[in-house]
């Protein structure tokens, strides 16, 4: 691997707004539009790492700014070692605590820190981390919300465009005969082999839960999301010990230490860590090991672009959550081929601004 020096100058953060093909209607939440930041890791050689965030709402937007801004006061002039700059920050805000806000300013500089780096060697992300860059299997998880049977059926059907072979169906109804129905809806209008995963968002409890996941069983469905609390790992045990399909968590570990503390607990049978909840790539990277030696398969949550990079460098690659978020701020939207993620073949991750249209969407 060839490594160049760089060293971290600055950083440069635009929140923006963008619309939704599709709205997200989870059991805890409708989001409707996506309040993203965009992040520009300068450094002194005149190389620029790229990141984006999901804020989850526009207020958190302007805090993460200003814990971007202080984070990067403090390793302003360092050489631009991801993993050590996740150390010193983590020393930084020990007592605040490396969660929420904090761990997503730390993790964007990493994102884009490994970016940075992965340009300055000039080979794309994947074959920077010593992975052949491939094609990773990917499953659409626009839309498909809460919805009538009827709608969600026709919902379903526009979600095959792009060669799509898998996509992902909220769950969490009132009542268990809604969720099947809704299962129903979506398996028959779509052909035999188009797979469906299934997300609830932490709307059961366990009882609740054990029911369901049993009714489920009789449904084909490819696996079953956060069920429960999501960091009821107790809970989430007796379900995957007594449930058929697997259950699968991942997206609220935060950092990897959660990951252990989950496969320690046989709290899943699959895991998709989310790239900013985990620490970013060097976080994933960590949890991409303790996968392997859990022998257990590991999707990404959201962050399609970067992930594609880092599931072709996973052992244990299962798939890729797709969604089309950020596309009308980027030169290059991530290609699906024949439901696929192909991961950009350039130096670093590919993620590129489109400058006129991040002015469109700025936020106010
Ligand atoms: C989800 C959660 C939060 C934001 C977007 C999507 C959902 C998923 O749980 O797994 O896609
Ligand atoms: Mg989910």
């Amino acid at each position: 691997m060839q490594h160049s020096r760089l060293t971290i100058r600055a950083v440069r953060a635009v929140p923006v707004i963008l619309p939704m093909t599709y709205t997200l209607g989870t059991s805890a939440a409708i989001v409707r539009e996506a309040p993203l930041l965009l992040l520009d890791l300068e450094t002194e050689e005149g190389i620029t790492g790229r990141a984006w965030q999901f804020c989850y709402t526009p207020a958190a937007a302007a805090a993460i700014v200003h814990m971007l801004d202080d984070a990067v006061s403090a390793v302003r002039g360092d050489v631009l070692d991801p993993a050590a700059v996740w150390d010193k920050l983590t020393k930084r805000y020990t007592l605040i605590g490396v969660q929420g806000i904090v761990r997503m300013a730390m993790a964007m500089v990493d994102i884009a820190g490994w970016d940075a780096q992965a340009i300055a060697a000039g080979l794309p992300l994947a074959t920077y981390l010593g992975a052949a860059s491939r094609p990773i299997p990917a499953y659409n998880s626009c839309g498909l919300g809460l919805m009538s049977p009827a709608a969600v059926a026709d919902e379903a059907e526009k979600l095959l465009a792009g060669g799509f072979r898998a996509m992902k169906l909220r769950l969490g109804y009132a009542t268990l005969a809604e969720d099947i129905a809704a299962v129903r809806a979506v398996r028959k209008r779509l052909p035999d082999d188009i797979l469906i995963m299934t997300d609830y968002n932490q709307a059961l409890c366990v009882d609740e839960a054990l029911a369901r996941g049993r009714a489920l069983d009789g449904e084909g469905v490819c696996w079953i999301e956060e069920p429960i609390r999501h960091d009821d790992y107790a809970g989430c045990a007796k379900l995957a010990a007594a449930i058929d399909t697997p259950v699968q968590i991942g997206e609220n570990f935060s950092l990897v230490y959660d990951m252990e503390k989950a496969l320690a607990a046989n709290a899943c049978d699959v895991v998709m860590p989310d790239l900013e909840r985990i620490g970013g790539v060097t976080g994933w990277q960590r949890a991409a090991r303790l996968a392997q030696s859990a022998g257990i398969k590991m999707s990404s949550h959201l962050y399609p672009e970067v992930s594609a990079h880092l599931l072709a460098a996973t052992p244990t690659a299962h798939w890729l959550e797709y969604v089309d978020w950020i596309n009308a701020v980027v030169e290059q939207p991530l290609r699906i081929v024949d439901g696929h993620a192909v991961p950009v073949d350039q130096p670093g991750n590919g993620l590129r601004w489109n400058e006129s249209a991040v002015r469109k969407f700025r936020m106010p």
